[in-house]
């Protein structure tokens, strides 16, 4: 069977997010789109007389697979003002310890895939994997931006590949419905996260989110190509589970959201179910809707 019908469009093409048109009940007492661009809490990142432009933090959302890492790439080769940080999975891969500490005996290497156990034992694994891939994230988008992009003429954009939110309202949550994560666990996790939201957010705070959207049998299918071994026991109704939350996230806005500055913020939606990367004329297509999308910003 073929699961899900998609109604959804092919080709690239850019969609700003409905969010402004529709009224929903998390947003019903924010301004429109027109209305918030014009007002000056929306430009402050950009160039004040008093200092230098202030580097814009846009980050890449969507389903594993989906295509974030060869978008990053794209970006970050489309334009010289673009400046990817990269998800620190290999950090998750490989995470050294260092055993028989105070016995006597020298100590020893020990190197475990925290990835690998989340899969295979969520139930045991997904805290621990979603206190460590929080934490590092927002440890590799505390690193100060290159001295190019803060010299930059243009518009300098640091392009994060996910975010502590996705973290938080996609994946943690959804190991949280899946029962594998527990209430107290839950609880916990949200606490230290508001914690350090409240203290480090303003560092890696966005100003707006590239939803690549496509259908989870897609992503099945690129997930299935790469190859990467910890992923081979996915199931697709794992990915239709990370797709609705995504969707409920940034298109529907019925995910409870606990940041006023989160629930505001624009979302560019880009239809990612065709390859772009043959295609120079939807690549060109692309590159002037997240231009658009980065100067309004
Ligand atoms: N991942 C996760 N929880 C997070 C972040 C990531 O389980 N908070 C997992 C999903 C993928 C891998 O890490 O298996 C990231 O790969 P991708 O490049 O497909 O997003
Ligand atoms: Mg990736």
């Amino acid at each position: 069977s073929t699961g899900l019908v998609h109604v959804m469009r092919f080709g690239f093409n850019a969609v700003q997010s409905p969010q402004w048109k529709t009224p929903s009940n998390i947003l019903s007492a924010t301004a429109t789109k027109s209305e918030k661009l014009n007002v000056s809490f929306f430009s402050s990142s950009s160039s004040t007389k008093d200092g230098p432009a202030r580097v814009k933090r846009v980050s890449i959302e969507g389903n594993i697979a989906v295509g974030k890492s060869t978008f990053a790439r794209f970006l970050q080769s489309a334009c010289s003002d673009w400046e990817v940080v990269a998800e620190p999975v290999s950090k998750w891969q490989n995470i050294e310890s260092e055993t028989s500490k105070g016995t006597g005996a020298p100590p020893q290497t020990t190197v475990s895939n925290l990835l690998q156990m989340m899969y295979e034992d969520p139930q045991r694994w997904s805290y621990t994997f979603q206190t460590y891939s929080c934490m590092s994230r927002l440890r590799t988008q505390l690193l100060p931006p290159p001295a190019r992009l803060l010299g930059s003429e243009g518009t300098p954009v640091q392009v994060y590949e996910r975010s502590i939110y996705s973290d938080r309202y996609i994946f943690a949550l959804n190991m949280f419905h899946l029962g594998c994560i527990n209430s107290t666990e839950w609880t916990v996790y949200q606490d230290w996260h508001s914690l350090l939201v409240e203290q480090f957010g303003h560092q890696v705070e966005l100003e707006g989110i590239i939803y690549l959207r496509a259908p989870p049998e897609k992503c099945m299918e690129r997930l299935k190509h790469r190859g990467r071994d910890e992923e081979k026991g996915v199931k697709l109704e794992y990915l239709d589970k990370l797709h609705v939350q995504h969707e409920r996230w940034l298109v529907e806005k019925s995910t409870e959201i606990h940041f006023e500055k989160l629930k505001q913020i624009p979302v560019l939606q880009l239809d990612a179910s065709v390859e772009f990367q043959s295609d120079q004329e939807v690549q060109e297509q692309i590159i002037t809707k997240v231009k658009k999308f980065f100067d309004a910003l």
